[in-house]
């Protein structure tokens, strides 16, 4: 179960690499190369999902991934149309940092019925988004306001609430090609405050900026665009995780 070699890794200090595949952005005839280095370079597990959903490649994108190797695939669903039985779990994403009650619970009940009978494994996710200087996908399509980089204060006790809501996990979020990352000094400062796993990701781009959310407390990074644009460039980003 992901779950429990999240909590695993926790305990014992060893850090996690998620890769997004954002289906509406993939090639998925380029998906058996990219699972073929992500098995190569230690890539731990696959992220699949967007804002959108313009192109109907979901299922053949997770399909083509589980066909080429063994790392487990995770729905990161924009909305209830990206949810799809061939995944092995879900990211239950409540968007803890906004005040838009259809991705705080709203799309959740709806999803409810199809969850149930599902054999995903879920991942009750509070996500938080965290202004990574630009406007992005996530803020626009949720219409929620990001939590200012500079506010620790706001993104502790956001985490805070959340842990004691009963979420497993927290997922810092600057957005997809945000042009900057997760400040590290948030990413500690929330650290210190909760217990549950950490998922940061948006913007990494470069293997320093791996490794300072990783030695600041993230236990799970996320990388996307780097790896659209440059698939080789994981290389990198995995080394970090070896050192
Ligand atoms: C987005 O955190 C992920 O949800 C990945 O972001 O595409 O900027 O790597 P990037």
């Amino acid at each position: 179960m992901i779950y429990s070699s999240l909590l695993e890794a926790r305990a014992g200090g060893g850090k996690k690499l998620a890769v997004l595949i954002d289906p509406d952005k993939t090639d998925p005839g380029k998906l058996p190369a990219l699972a073929t280095l992500a098995t190569q370079t230690g890539v731990h597990y696959f992220l699949v999902g967007g804002s959108l959903l313009v192109n109907d490649h979901l299922g053949q994108c997770i399909r083509t991934i589980k066909d080429h190797c063994d790392i487990p695939v995770v729905l990161f669903p924009g909305n209830v149309l990206q949810l799809h039985p061939d995944a092995d779990a879900i990211l239950l994403l409540s968007l803890i940092s906004g005040r838009n009650a259809e991705f705080l619970i709203g799309k959740h009940v709806v999803a409810a019925p199809w969850l149930r009978q599902s054999k995903l494994e879920i991942l009750p996710t509070g996500y938080m988004l965290i202004d990574g200087g630009a406007l992005t996908s996530v803020g626009y399509m949720s219409n929620t306001t990001p939590i200012p980089s500079n506010k620790k204060d706001i993104a502790v006790c956001t985490a805070m609430a959340g842990e004691m809501l009963g979420l497993r996990l927290l997922y810092l979020e600057a957005g997809s090609g945000a042009p900057q990352p997760v400040p590290p000094s948030l990413i500690a400062a929330v650290r210190q405050a909760v217990d549950i796993p950490l998922i940061v990701g948006g913007g990494i781009r470069t293997p320093r900026q791996a490794q300072e959310a990783l030695q600041a407390g993230a236990d799970m990074i996320v990388v996307g665009s780097l790896v659209e644009e440059n698939p080789d460039a994981l290389a990198g980003i995995a080394d970090v995780l070896m050192c």
